[in-house]
């Protein structure tokens, strides 16, 4: 299968890696040096002498392809939307970004419209290279009603690196949304591995009370979410979060896909309110104190 990853962030690495051993991966960048870096040097699997060998092109050059995944953050999917208008409507295009936001947007690009959602742990390590942290799975499903899930999932599945199909987006979006929304800004702001957030008794009473208010304005139920939440946790224990590396490195969080998703549906979220300012006030500062040093 011919397939095009856009985002050469430590998702996008990851896919390109594992489904480059099996297809033909063009990797769609945002800067030359990254192209020129993967087409020299291939990707490779961080701390393993695994590479494979992938094309990169940069994002303005985005041709057709089978299948293509979008792996930007929901911050650079706007700027990407043009280009993948441009693309046209048939293309079958699958979007694993954080939060809930986009979907009324996407869903108009094309007549193959997915989702998913990753539970891998990725660390980028080089332009080229990238540490696989944490085995999961990817869950992937259709926007549509009648659509080609299971076949896809034969084509892409393999024993390293799983797909699962799952039938209802929208719900998988909302448990996925749940997780970031406890996970991420909490481990953000505590600044603590993923792990620490279960050890933690006083960071464990703020994840529950973000827990039950995400479930209220969801619609889920607390239990099982809170039980999904602990487990997702627990296996991506010594990672941090993609929200902790965001504002560590100074760039902006997916604090508003996120918790601002959330608080845009209702004005009775207490806790995650009083996160979202926080994190906000903790962007600020990092920001200044990453222009002046
Ligand atoms: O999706 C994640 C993220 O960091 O964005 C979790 C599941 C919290 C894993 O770190």
């Amino acid at each position: 299968m011919e397939i095009g990853i856009i985002g050469g962030g430590a998702v996008g690495l990851l896919m390109a890696h594992y489904l480059g051993k099996r297809n033909k991966v063009t990797l769609y960048v945002r800067r030359s040096e990254q192209m020129e870096l993967v087409n020299e040097l291939g990707v490779g699997l961080g701390g393993t002498s695994d590479t494979v060998k992938v094309e990169a092109r940069l994002i303005e050059d985005l041709s057709h392809h089978d299948l293509t995944f979008v792996c930007v953050k929901q911050n650079h999917l706007k700027g990407l939307m043009p280009v993948l208008e441009e693309i046209g409507d048939e293309e079958t295009l699958v979007f694993l970004q954080n939060g809930m936001g986009h979907l009324e947007r996407i869903r108009k690009l094309s007549s193959a419209v997915m989702v998913g959602v990753t539970e891998h742990g990725a660390l980028k390590t080089a332009d080229y290279s990238v540490r696989h942290t944490g085995k999961g799975v990817i869950r992937l499903a259709s926007m549509e009603k009648s659509s080609n899930v299971d076949r896809l999932m034969e084509q892409l599945n393999q024993d390293h690196f799983p797909f699962i199909a799952e039938r209802d987006y929208y719900h998988m979006l909302a448990k996925k949304l749940v997780v970031n929304a406890v996970i991420n800004p909490l481990t953000a702001l505590f600044e603590v591995r993923n792990g620490q957030l279960l050890e933690n008794p006083f960071i464990h009473d703020l994840a529950l009370g973000l827990c039950r208010e995400a479930c209220q304005v969801l619609k889920l139920d607390f239990a099982a979410e809170w039980e999904n939440t602990e487990r997702v946790a627990r296996a991506t224990a010594a990672n941090y979060s993609s929200m902790y590396k965001d504002i560590s490195a100074c760039r902006p969080s997916e604090i508003e896909a996120i918790t601002g998703y959330l608080l845009a549906e209702t004005d009775t979220l207490p806790i995650h309110s009083f996160i979202y300012q926080a994190i906000k006030a903790k962007e600020f500062e990092r920001r200044k104190e990453g222009h002046h040093g």
